[in-house]
């Protein structure tokens, strides 16, 4: 459809645009690493190793990509260097294709069978959860969804009404307590009003920091178990919201928080901005839960749904 390839020129340059700090970074260390060398030998992959650690792909994910780019060398015999951004792209992109977790609709499509669809979003403060839950709710409202929120971080005093706002703006209802109440409450009474009115899909905010992580997490239980009582299978995604420009933090953050709760989705935010937008090469390898969403801007219209393909094709692209 003519519409939906104007969508995904737009999306392409979006992305293109948003990685570009990463890809200078990235492409000038590695002009650096073969810089008087015209075969890729021993000493240019250990450069190269140094050059994806130092772009935030991951040690694990590093290796793996050079052993790849090893096995290459012993079977061509001769490579040049003038060959290493091709060969580079090729292992990246057959390393993340191995990794079956592909499951991403290639549009902000919801499940059928699923009304109203819960997500509910979790992270660390200051990732970027109620940005990408105001981005989300304007996506799917643009695509005729009925949408509601729930302002869950009742934590925090500006919380509720950075998330009425993004209400106002997308045209969406906002339920609320008010601070300092309960986060289930809200939980429960958003899923409900969700089902009343028949809408599509529910968005439900979450606190970031609480007094300690055992709380959080604690907390994180108690507003699925209660939104149970309305939707027994809800939550139907659990969203976790990572900041791509903490690099190697976003790394943890994903191992603590699937370690302590259960979460079916990863939001990789604010990659523009940054050089370490690899971080998303090393988690979309590394997790088997599947990266999304990722987050190019501050617009409503930079958050994208994940295609890892795209993703290398953007990244190698100069
Ligand atoms: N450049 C850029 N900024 C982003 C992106 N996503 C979020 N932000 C910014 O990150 C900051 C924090 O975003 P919030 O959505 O408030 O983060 P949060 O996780 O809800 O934070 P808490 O409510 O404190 O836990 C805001 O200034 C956002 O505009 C992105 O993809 N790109
Ligand atoms: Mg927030």
């Amino acid at each position: 459809m003519a519409l939906f390839g104007l969508f995904s020129k737009e999306k392409k340059e979006t992305l293109d645009k948003g990685l570009e700090k990463t890809k200078d970074s990235f492409f000038s260390k590695l002009g650096r690493a073969v810089v008087g060398k015209s075969t890729v030998d021993e000493e240019v992959l250990d450069e190269v190793e140094n050059v994806l650690i130092s772009s935030d792909v991951g040690v694990e994910t590093t290796v793996k990509i050079i052993r790849r780019i090893e096995e290459r060398v012993a079977r061509d015999k001769y490579m040049g260097t003038d060959e290493l951004d091709r060969i580079l792209r090729e292992e990246i992109a057959a390393l993340l294709s191995d990794n079956n977790t592909s499951d991403v609709p290639d549009d902000f499509d919801l499940p059928p069978h699923k009304k109203p669809y819960v997500i509910m979003v979790v992270g660390v403060n200051g990732v970027g959860k109620t940005t990408t839950i105001g981005k989300l709710a304007a996506q799917f409202h643009k695509r005729g969804k009925k949408v509601v929120l729930g302002a869950g971080d009742t934590f925090r005093a500006a919380a509720v009404d950075q998330l009425k706002l993004w209400g106002d703006r997308v045209g969406v209802p906002v339920i609320s307590h008010g601070m300092n109440t309960d986060p289930s409450a809200v939980a429960f009474d958003a899923v409900k009003k969700a089902t009343d009115m028949n809408a599509d899909v529910v968005i439900i905010d979450t606190a970031g920091r609480l007094h300690t992580k055992v709380n959080l997490m604690n907390e994180l239980t108690k507003i699925k178990r209660v939104m149970q009582k309305v939707t027994p299978d809800a939550p139907h995604e659990v969203l976790l919201v990572l900041d791509g420009s903490t690099g190697q933090n976003a790394f943890i953050q994903a191992t603590e928080f699937t370690k302590a709760t259960e979460v079916t989705a990863l939001a990789i935010t604010k990659l523009d901005g940054t050089a370490k937008g690899g971080v998303v090469i090393g988690i979309s390898d590394q997790f088997k839960i599947p990266v999304k969403y990722i987050g190019v801007g501050e617009k409503i219209e930079d958050l994208q749904t994940f295609n890892k393909m795209e993703f290398v094709d953007s990244f190698f692209k100069k």
